[in-house]
């Protein structure tokens, strides 16, 4: 593909310028505990709740930021239309974009319309998740819970013994994180046609006040580990072994989650590849909006291939962030930004020095980088004021 700046069109020399499932039970029982960042590396900002916009009255489960505007959940999580991170800001799921089921997985993938700017995830990819060894040669990984769903119940003051908390009644809503550990790694089905590599994981007593269990609204949250001194998503909550209490004890309930190092790769596999044209267009849900190269959906004067190169937002009007042209007394300086993410793309400039009745040609002029920002490197050039009237263009072609 071969794109012009439609910028050219208007770039005269002596122009001064041209516009150019369900939260987390504790053992304590505290609906009120854990409610903060653990402050231990657990990657906590990652997890949401998805609801059409209250959590607390229309939630329907919890959801894992992938990488950019991705996340995963269950399979089984109703889609709603919008997902927060911490109560306070909202992003729209995106209606365009069909869910990517992974296999036969109780997972699912979603994206949202806008990045909502948090770290990539690190999917686990180690077969170590599960606890080895015996006495004092027992390895295990620190585990931590974190999910955003509903509270014990809060009209329950004792548990008894075995510990037994309901949830639900006016618990409320909220991120909350727990400790665990893995107990083993199982084949699951749940009779709802999913099949997949699992981890389980047993509420126990005697284990800390905040050893967890999965509860309303977390299905589709994470269960993280810090392996060789990293943290990474080791499993994604789905079921629970009964449903409306979690018992304590020494034979306590299971939870289930899908054993990511099972997938990792075919999670990172389904996600659009950002750095073609074709990614970058499921990535801006342009299939709904026409996703041709010279297409101009948001009628801003930059076709849908340089708002590509450069990593403008093509549902918005923003070329003032695509070419621009100043003038001094002896060089017109062209400037833009080029996206960091798209590949195989180079930038050439151009002249004619005779208003287009010459053919543009290549000049060696060459640009320099001024800066750096989210996703993208800034350019400039400056060209020589020459001959009465002048035209330069900028070039972007691509290798695809
Ligand atoms: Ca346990
Ligand atoms: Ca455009
Ligand atoms: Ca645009």
């Amino acid at each position: 593909m071969k794109f012009f700046s439609p910028a050219h069109q208007a770039l005269l020399l002596f122009l001064v310028s041209v516009l150019p499932i369900h939260g987390l039970i504790l053992y304590s029982g505290d609906n009120a505990a854990n409610t903060s960042d653990p402050g231990d590396g657990t990657p906590w900002e990652q997890v949401g709740n998805i609801s059409n916009g209250n959590p607390q009255s229309n939630s329907s489960g919890s959801v894992v930021h992938l990488r950019g505007k991705y996340i995963l959940t269950a399979d089984h999580v109703e889609v709603k239309s919008r997902v927060t991170f911490d109560g306070v800001t909202f992003y729209d799921v995106d209606p365009h974009f069909d869910k990517i089921q992974i296999g036969a997985v109780d997972m699912v993938i979603l994206k949202l319309r806008q990045d909502p700017g948090l770290d990539d995830i690190v999917l686990n990819t180690s077969t170590s998740e599960v606890p080895f060894g015996i006495g004092p040669f027992r390895t295990e990984h620190p585990t931590v819970m974190v999910g955003y769903g509903r509270g014990r119940s809060s009209s329950q003051e004792d548990a008894g013994d075995p510990v037994v908390w309901t949830w639900g009644g006016n618990a409320t809503v909220a991120k909350r994180w727990g400790t665990n550990e893995i107990t083993s790694a199982i084949d699951f089905t749940d009779g709802e046609s999913h099949a997949y590599d699992g981890l389980r994981i047993r509420a126990n007593s005697g284990e800390g006040n905040s050893e967890a269990a999965l509860a309303y609204f977390d299905s589709g949250s994470a269960l993280f580990q810090e392996i060789d001194g990293q943290w990474v998503l080791s499993g994604m909550a789905t079921l629970v072994q009964t449903a409306g209490s979690s018992t304590f004890s020494n034979s306590g309930d299971y939870n289930y989650y899908v054993r990511i190092s099972s997938y990792a790769d075919d999670i990172l596999a389904a996600l659009p590849n950002l750095s073609t044209y074709a990614g970058w267009v499921t990535d801006n849900s342009l299939q709904a909006y026409g996703d041709d190269p010279s297409g101009d959906p948001d009628h801003d004067g930059m076709s849908n291939f340089l708002e590509y190169a450069y990593g403008t937002n093509p549902l918005v009007a923003d070329a003032h962030l695509g070419l621009r042209v100043t003038c001094d007394e002896s060089d017109i300086i062209l400037s833009w930004q080029q996206s960091t993410t798209a590949a195989g793309l180079s930038f050439f400039v151009q002249r004619s020095d005779d208003q287009l009745a010459t053919p543009f040609e290549g000049v060696a002029f060459s640009a320099s980088q001024t800066g750096t920002g989210e996703g993208i490197t800034t350019w400039e050039v400056a060209a020589p004021i020459s001959g009465p009237a002048s035209m330069l263009r900028l070039e972007v072609v691509s290798s695809e």
